[in-house]
């Protein structure tokens, strides 16, 4: 006979288990898309403490709708290594482009990397970070109900000797540091440049050179790269999002 409340009391501890196990991390990883999976995964198999906080009830951020909801991406020579790695097959298209379907590149990030022993905390938010002696130390987060909902409740903190910023087109994390704390950054300008136009060469070639530690304690990879330095955008061609997340997670790791 199942019992309802012992299924409660399971979910309840096993998750308290996990969460309270995830306040002291090596890297806290913000979003799931396909930068922060990478990262995550890298970071991982070379035996580092990580956990992804991913404010939607999904994971995998905007890799699944492939290009206009063609649930197809584009991978080039380069990035189609990364996925050798995960062991996700691509089928040759033109000399130089592979395909392959989204949801099972998607899918298989995810799966490979919680393999590592990377957490993934769906439904939370990020909503700021933690400093200490102007060094980023942590995030503050929230339930992503409570931050879509703009509700006035108080958040949690949990600690980690890296923050990355995997957040996408919005920078999310870099831009409330900036606006918080009034920092400078080491961009050209200082601040935040924002993402250019589509230009998929350049935009690839961008988001790895611009994966870098934006602020002591905090990385930056993936799209937000892109949007923080001022790279452009590359649309549904991702080997520049898995080579981010590749190169974020060995330069932590050659710190840690
Ligand atoms: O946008 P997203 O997939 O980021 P990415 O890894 O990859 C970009 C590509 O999908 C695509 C592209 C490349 O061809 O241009 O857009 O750079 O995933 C970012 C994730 O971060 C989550 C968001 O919900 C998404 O799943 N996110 C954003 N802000 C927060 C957050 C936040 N404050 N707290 C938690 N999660």
């Amino acid at each position: 006979m199942l019992d309802e409340v012992t299924i409660s009391k399971g979910i309840i501890n096993a998750y308290f288990k996990k969460i309270t196990n995830a306040l002291e991390l090596d890297v806290a990883i913000v979003g799931g898309g396909p930068s922060g999976l990478v990262a995550g995964y890298y970071l991982s198999k070379g035996g580092k403490k990580a956990a992804i906080f991913e404010k939607n009830l999904y994971i995998g951020g905007g890799i699944w709708g492939g290009g206009m909801m063609l649930n197809e991406i584009v991978i080039q020579e380069e990035g189609k290594t990364v996925l050798d790695d995960f062991g996700i097959k691509t089928e040759s298209y033109e000399s130089g482009y592979h395909t392959a379907d989204a949801v099972y590149v998607t899918s298989t990030l995810i799966h490979k990397a919680m393999g590592a022993g990377l957490k993934i905390f769906n439904l939370i938010a990020v909503e700021d970070v933690a400093i200490k002696d102007e060094r980023v130390n942590g995030l503050v987060i929230n339930w992503g109900a409570v931050n879509k909902l703009d509700w006035e409740v108080d958040p949690l903190t949990v600690k980690s000797r890296f923050v990355l910023d995997a957040t996408g087109h919005l920078a999310n994390v870099t831009e409330t540091l900036v606006r918080k704390m009034g920092i400078t950054l080491n961009t050209a300008t200082g601040g935040i440049i924002g993402e250019r136009p589509m230009d998929a060469e350049k935009g690839e070639l961008h988001a790895v050179e611009n994966t870098r530690e934006v602020y002591p304690g905090m990385y930056v990879c993936g799209m937000a790269a892109n949007a923080v330095y001022g790279g452009y955008r590359m649309g549904p061609v991702f080997g520049g999002m898995l080579l981010s997340g590749k190169k974020a997670a060995e330069e932590m790791i050659s710190r840690l």
